[in-house]
């Protein structure tokens, strides 16, 4: 018997929308889902690019509009991968039009936009609509195994919880200006786009949430070129020549106490000279701790503080097995997974729960409180870091 189809509309081509795509694609071919994922349409703003994005990424049908997306009876969920500036304004409107809503991370750009998209979900909720954020390292392997010792009590009592967020694709001067850089389309810099994910896995991981916290913030490049680019650094008006001003942050290190008496140390950079995706968390607990890299995602160290003590140290635990979490869809023992697989196990996840009638997680309450720190962490910065009270905790 075939599985029911969930119509998708993603609004968005870019590094994101290409990580979506290839997930919608490849999920019901490794996973039994309860229904099938269909790419009915891909929107961008520029319809030319939109119709070719569609053509190499495999979606039915293109556009340039995306309010004639949420006005289609036949598309059941809005997938937004746009620049957050965009993010509160096609979810709310999605939410109220009746559609299930994926929308990239972080949730929005201000705390006012996050705190009313907060509310159009609740509201959804109430009449079956369900709505994801795409902190999408939750569904890392190790990650979710880590979680799982958490809650499992490996750790015992958490003490101290050490997060980063580590690249270096700016480290160079030279490298053009892009909408990551300006306040208006991205909300913040380092801080939002890539300390917005460990602040999200710190909690996942511990069950913990910020209550306080004491940031500063840097920007060492202010000007930078209007010149195209690629990867990262592709600015949208390729080659206008001249300089364009950064406007946010190019890293942010803070420090959090927690509600249960934790304390935690966090750096967001894009300046750290040779860390491509050091994605990195330790957290440290009075049985034990674990540590996390995703430069070397397959992996999680495990320390066990009960072993005897010639037994003691670090043991690193491949996460590669059928009984770690979404690994044994994949391939046969010790194969590994890469940076794409974690959206496809988002995806399942996220139709399924859509399919099984569950709210699925982070939603965005969780998007939430992960801008409510961020916000805090801006306004600890502004008044020369001192303790800021996170709102709501
Ligand atoms: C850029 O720093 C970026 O692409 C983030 O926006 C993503 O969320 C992260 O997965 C990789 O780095």
């Amino acid at each position: 018997m075939t599985s029911p189809t969930l119509n998708i509309a993603m609004i968005g081509h870019g590094f994101m929308g290409a990580a979506h795509s290839q997930a919608y694609r490849v999920a019901p071919r490794f996973f039994d889902l309860p229904v099938t994922p269909r790419m009915a349409l891909l929107v961008g703003r520029r319809a030319d690019a939109a119709a070719a994005a569609a053509e190499r990424w495999g979606w039915d049908e293109s556009g340039n509009e995306w309010r004639a997306a949420i006005e289609r009876d036949d598309i059941d969920l809005i997938d937004i991968g746009t620049p957050g500036d965009s993010h509160a304004e096609i979810a709310i409107a999605a939410l109220e039009a009746g559609k299930h809503v994926l929308c990239e991370k972080p949730l929005a750009n201000t705390l006012a936009e996050a705190e009313a998209m907060a509310v159009a979900a609740e509201r959804a909720r109430a009449r079956g609509i369900r709505s994801m954020v795409g902190f999408t390292y939750r569904r890392v392997p190790a990650i979710a195994f880590a979680r799982r010792l958490v809650a499992q009590g490996a750790l015992g009592q958490i003490r101290e919880v050490r997060g980063q967020y580590l690249q270096d694709w700016l480290s160079d001067p030279g490298s053009p200006m892009t909408w990551r850089l300006d306040r208006a389309s991205a909300g913040s810099g380092a801080l939002g786009d890539i300390g917005a994910h460990v602040i999200d896995l710190a909690s996942y991981v511990t069950g913990l949430s910020v209550r306080r916290v004491s940031g500063t913030v840097e920007t060492f490049v202010s000007e930078r070129p209007l010149a195209g680019g690629r990867g990262l650094g592709a600015s949208a008006g390729a080659d206008e020549g001249g300089t364009g001003r950064v406007t946010v942050d190019d890293a942010a290190w803070f420090t959090t106490r927690y509600d249960s008496g934790a304390i935690g140390a966090f750096e967001a950079s894009r300046f750290a000279t040779g860390r491509k995706n050091a994605l990195r968390l330790e957290i440290s607990g009075d049985r034990g701790a674990l540590a996390f890299d995703f430069e070397r995602q397959n992996e999680l160290e495990v320390y066990d503080a009960t072993q005897a003590a010639d037994r003691q140290g670090f043991r690193r635990i491949l996460t590669t097995e059928p009984e770690h979490p979404y690994a044994g869809a994949w391939w046969p023992t010790g194969h590994g997974l890469g940076y794409e697989h974690a959206f496809t196990h988002q995806i399942v996840d996220l139709v399924s729960d859509i399919a099984e009638e569950r709210d699925p997680s982070p939603s965005f309450a969780e998007g939430l409180s992960v801008q409510r720190v961020l916000d805090a962490v801006e306004v600890s910065a502004a008044a020369e870091s001192r303790w800021v009270d996170v709102a709501g905790a």
